[in-house]
């Protein structure tokens, strides 16, 4: 039996994390916390890049052109939706988490997905550092993961078959 995994060192990987600019209070924690976390699992400071949209409903868009580019192993996004008064909330929250997962399966690299969606502001300031871990740093250690089964794959399918 052989079993593949990706390992979670970010040494020689590029990475591209995308993030909204809206409720910017919590997504600029999600997005030190996913910096913190690559640069902490090895990646090169200068094999990073951060890529800015206004808001979630964007996120994907954008996702999809840097994924596509080429130029990474891996790519997060990050954004934060927090319920308000109107059904504004469910269709932000829908569009991304739908459009994240198409562009996972279209794009060839890693696509790893640190999108809060939430009832409160505090809830989501929770999962961004506070008392609940910080989903930023969980994204990007599951998009270097991601990639490192990914190169798996590939380095399996170029050895015979057997
Ligand atoms: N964008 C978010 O990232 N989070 C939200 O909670 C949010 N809400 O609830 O309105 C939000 N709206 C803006 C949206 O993403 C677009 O930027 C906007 O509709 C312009 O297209």
């Amino acid at each position: 039996m052989n079993v593949y995994e990706g390992s979670l060192v970010a040494t020689g990987l590029r990475f591209a994390v995308v993030v909204a600019r809206f409720n910017s209070l919590v997504t600029e924690q999600l997005l030190s916390g996913a910096l913190d976390a690559l640069r902490r699992h090895g990646a090169d400071e200068a094999a990073v890049d951060v890529y800015r949209c206004p808001g979630t409903f964007e996120l994907p868009a954008l996702l999809k052109r840097v994924a596509l580019s080429g130029r990474y192993d891996a790519v997060v996004a990050l954004g934060a939706v927090i319920r308000g008064g109107t059904p504004h909330f469910e269709y932000v929250a829908a569009e991304a988490t739908k459009g994240v997962a198409h562009v996972a399966l279209e794009a060839g690299c890693a696509v790893a997905m640190g999108v809060l969606t939430c009832d409160t502001m505090e809830q989501a300031l929770e999962r961004a550092g506070v008392k609940a871990g910080n989903k930023g740093a969980e994204a990007a250690a599951a998009a270097i993961e991601q990639a490192n089964v990914f190169k798996a794959v590939v380095a399996r399918a170029g050895k015979r078959a057997d």
